[in-house]
């Protein structure tokens, strides 16, 4: 292998060892902590285009993007531009800007299931208001999420919840109150008759069935024909509203979003990640009468002091303009299926299971044998195989999300070098867990 020896990471150790002391378990957020994958956390320096270089100086090729936002490669010229131009006017006004009204605009115009949205600062919040406002809406109390799905952090979506939650063993958190815990019913992914079967005989008490309409939170599945169809044709027949969780998906997949993929239309949107170009934005939204039950319209309060502040805004503007260009996710995709074909290629000639799965600039792989279409399968994976390709690929400079629950990203900037490094990587690495 030509690549830098990646396996110095002194500096990394040492950052450890201090964060340690301040942070709970070293980590600002639990998905960074290296439990399921053993080691330490490596600690990034700067990122630039399709790369993250680590504080001992090791250049990694990364295909985790910030956990989706990094869709025009990091530190994209223009993106920077844009937001340093903004910093120099104010940091944050607590007040209305035009940048707010801009990007609004960008995102409507992309989803003709919503009129009007609301900038909130991560997709927890986004969830957080998408279930108060179904509640308030409906007078109901009760949510339907699937198995595996993550919504955030949320109190009553904290229910066997997948990405760093099913990861580090607690999909169930303590401190939810039981009675919150309660109101959230469960159903397995792509299994359309244990939803049917839970609308029959709560669905005039289900506020809403929240979904992420590509699963990314336990590897990457991608929903059965039929499965999102039925889910809104349950909701219409039980008044219940339906959700589409594309905090991960949105702008991600495709323009828009996944629900432009498929033709559905949700009652409500939660978006977040690519939509603020890696500044801290997401938003929910919908049609304008079920917008207007939020504050200072509707009685549903919700507030933020950062929200829409123009930084975020500038940088999410300057991102989907990029992601506006003629043929954009077509080249995402080329890519993305490229480094896809790679890992198959590579765990094929090694004799290893996999499954994956792919669309626009996010993807998926599986170490097992049969099709992913729930938590069940995505659980079934040989997570221990994966901890071992997560290590090699680190050592040969390819930065793998450290999990086997998690989705992965592709971004514009990975060019014919990062992705060629990345398909070598893969061949060895397989070559290697499998010896
Ligand atoms: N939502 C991201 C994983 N799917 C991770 C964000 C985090 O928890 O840090």
């Amino acid at each position: 292998m030509t690549q830098k020896d990646t396996t110095q990471r002194t500096r990394s150790a040492r950052l450890f060892e201090r964060a340690c002391d301040v942070f709970v378990g070293g980590v600002n957020s639990p998905v960074r902590a290296f439990r399921a994958v053993g080691g330490q956390p490596v600690f990034v320096d700067r990122a630039e285009g399709p790369y993250i270089f680590d504080a001992d100086g090791n250049r990694y090729v990364d295909l985790v993007g910030s956990w989706g936002p990094a869709i025009v490669g990091h530190a994209h010229p223009t993106v920077v531009e844009v937001v340093c131009a903004t910093a120099e006017r104010g940091l944050s006004f607590g007040a209305c800007c035009e940048l707010e009204v801009d990007l609004a605009g960008i995102v409507i115009g992309a989803l003709p299931s919503v009129d009007v949205v609301r900038f909130v600062n991560s997709g927890t919040e986004a969830t957080m208001s998408a279930i108060r406002l179904v509640r308030a809406a409906t007078g109901r109390s009760k949510v339907v999420k699937f198995l595996g799905c993550y919504h955030g952090h949320v109190d009553s979506l904290l229910v066997a919840a997948g990405s760093g939650a099913a990861t580090l063993g607690v999909p169930d958190s303590a401190g939810v109150p039981k009675a919150f815990a309660e109101t959230t019913l469960l159903a397995p992914f792509n299994d359309l008759a244990a939803v049917e079967r839970i609308m029959s005989e709560q669905g005039s008490d289900v506020a809403a069935i929240f979904v992420e309409p590509i699963a990314g939170n336990m590897g990457y599945i991608e929903p059965v024909d039929g499965f999102l169809e039925g889910l809104r044709s349950l909701c219409d027949r039980h008044g219940s509203l339906l959700v589409f969780d594309e905090v991960m998906t949105g702008f991600r997949v495709a323009w828009g979003g996944y629900q432009n993929v498929c033709g559905i239309r949700p009652d409500l949107t939660c978006l977040g990640k690519v939509i603020g170009g890696g500044m801290p934005v997401a938003a929910y939204g919908g049609s304008r009468d079920l917008m207007a039950n939020v504050s200072p319209l509707g009685p549903m309060y919700q507030a933020g002091t950062l929200s829409g502040n123009p930084i975020g805004m500038a940088a999410g503007i300057a991102t989907l303009r990029v992601c506006q260009t003629e043929g954009f996710y077509e080249s995402l995709y080329d890519k993305t299926a490229r480094v896809v074909e790679g890992l198959r290629t590579g765990a094929g000639q090694a004799g290893v299971d996999i499954q994956t799965g792919a669309r626009g600039g996010m993807f998926g792989m599986a170490l097992r044998a049969q099709p992913v279409r729930n938590f069940a399968d995505a659980a079934s994976g040989d997570h221990e195989l994966y901890a071992r390709f997560f290590q090699a690929m680190l050592d040969r400079g390819v930065w793998l999300p450290p999990s086997g629950y998690e989705a992965m990203f592709v971004s514009a900037a990975h060019d014919d070098e990062a992705i060629g490094q990345i398909i070598e990587a893969a061949g060895e690495s397989f070559r290697m867990i499998a010896s």
